[in-house]
C-alpha cells in the first residue's frame, strides 16, 4: 500500500482514479472484463470440484469448478479469486466508513482487529475461464519445476515441432487486434501492420491502483512467434513498443519509464509476440530470472547479432506435467 502521494499526482485522488473520472465512463455496475464477448458468470451456480491451487502470499485462491448445464453434465470453469491490493483514495473511507471493528488480541500498546467493511470496500477481484479445457485446469495445479537449457538445436528440433504440433487457440489476441473485444481498454495503439502494436491493461491488472500495474503490448505482425524468432529485421518494432509503450504509460498514469519493468517471457504463455509491462516495485508473476528477458536487453542483443535467439542458448522452467518436458527427457536433454 502507498498511502503518500507521488510526486506530480494529487494527494486524494491517484493516475488512476483521476483518469477513471475523466473518463466519466458513469455504469459502475457492468462486471468488467465481460465486455464485447461474454456476458455475465453465473457464479452462483459453480460447484467446486477441487482447489487446484491457494496462495497465502497472493491471497488468491484458484478452484475448478463445474457449472450446472440444461443438459444434465456441467461444463467445467476455473475461477481465480484474489484479493486487490489497497486504493490510496479509499483509505479515509475505510477508516470512516467500517461496519465492524472487532478487537482479536491486546496486550500492552499492541492490539489486533477484524475490520469489517461495506461490500464496495470490499470487492474480490475474480477471473473466470468457462468453460475450461483440461489445460486450463491443470495449469494451476502445483508442479514440481525443472531447468531446462534450451539450445538453438533444440528449440528447432524439439520445441518448435511441439509448438507446431499444438492447437493452442490465441483468438482472444485476434479480438485485441481486430477491435472485437477489449477495445475500449486501449491504452495506446501504433497502427502500422509490420512495425505497430497495441498497449492494453493485462487482465491479471484491475486498474484501480498502480502498486502492480501490469500492462502487455501485442504486435500487429502475425507469425512472431517468440523470442526465438526475432532478428535484427525487428528491432524497428521493438524500438518502437519500448519507446511509445514507455510515454503512453506516462501519459496516462503517470509513471516514468524508469520505473517500469518491459520484458519478453521465454516461453511465453501463448505464441504470438507480447512484450509485458510492469510496475518495478512489483514482484510480477513471471517476473523470475528463468522467465523474463529485459526488451531493452534483446534490443541490445540484437544489434550485437541479428541471429542470437536462434543461436544462444536459452533456460527456462518446465512444469513436471508438461509434454514438453517428455520429448526433452526422450531427446535425452534433461
Ligand atoms: C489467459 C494469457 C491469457 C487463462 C487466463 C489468461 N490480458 C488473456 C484473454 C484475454 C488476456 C490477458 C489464458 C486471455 Cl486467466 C488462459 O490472457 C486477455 N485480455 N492476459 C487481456 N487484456
Amino acid at each position: 500500500m502507498r498511502v503518500s502521494s507521488r510526486p506530480g499526482s494529487a494527494m486524494a485522488e491517484s493516475p488512476v482514479a483521476k483518469r477513471k473520472r475523466e473518463d466519466n465512463d458513469g455504469d459502475a455496475t457492468a462486471p468488467p472484463g465481460s465486455e464485447a464477448v461474454a456476458g455475465d458468470f453465473p457464479l452462483a451456480e459453480l460447484s467446486v470440484c477441487k482447489v487446484l491451487r491457494d496462495s497465502a502470499r497472493e491471497k488468491a485462491i484458484f478452484l475448478h469448478g463445474k457449472v450446472k448445464s440444461a443438459s444434465g453434465n456441467g461444463k467445467d470453469a476455473v475461477v481465480i479469486l484474489e484479493k486487490t491490493p489497497f486504493q490510496e483514495e479509499n483509505i479515509t473511507k475505510l477508516l470512516k466508513k467500517y461496519t465492524k471493528l472487532q478487537l482479536q488480541m491486546s496486550n500492552d500498546i499492541y492490539s489486533t482487529y477484524h475490520l469489517y467493511l461495506p461490500p464496495e470496500l470490499n470487492e474480490i477481484k475474480t477471473t473466470v475461464v468457462y468453460p475450461a479445457s483440461e489445460k486450463h485446469i491443470q495449469k494451476y495445479l502445483h508442479q514440481e519445476v525443472y531447468l531446462i537449457q534450451e539450445s538453438g538445436e533444440d528449440y528447432t528440433n524439439i520445441t518448435l515441432p511441439f509448438i507446431e504440433a499444438q492447437s493452442f487457440s490465441i483468438q482472444w489476441v485476434y479480438n485485441i487486434l481486430e477491435k472485437k473485444a477489449e477495445a475500449d481498454r486501449i491504452i495506446y495503439e501504433n497502427p502500422d501492420p509490420i512495425n505497430g502494436f497495441i498497449l492494453i491493461p493485462d487482465f491479471k491488472w484491475n486498474q484501480k491502483q498502480l502498486d502492480d500495474l501490469y500492462l502487455i503490448a501485442i504486435c500487429h505482425c502475425r507469425g512472431i512467434k517468440s523470442l526465438r524468432d526475432l532478428t535484427a529485421e525487428h528491432l524497428p518494432l521493438l524500438q518502437n513498443i519500448l519507446q511509445e509503450g514507455k510515454e503512453a504509460i506516462e501519459k496516462r498514469f503517470n509513471i516514468s519509464g524508469s520505473q517500469l519493468r518491459i520484458y519478453l517471457h521465454y516461453r511465453p504463455s501463448y505464441y504470438h509476440l507480447h512484450v509485458h509491462f510492469t510496475a518495478l516495485g512489483y514482484d510480477a508473476p513471471g517476473c523470475s530470472v528463468e522467465r523474463a528477458h529485459l526488451l531493452s536487453d534483446v534490443i541490445a542483443n540484437l544489434e550485437g547479432d541479428s541471429h542470437y535467439y536462434q543461436k544462444r542458448t536459452i533456460t527456462f522452467a518446465l512444469r513436471a506435467d508438461e509434454p514438453l518436458l517428455k520429448k526433452f527427457q526422450e531427446a535425452g536433454r534433461v
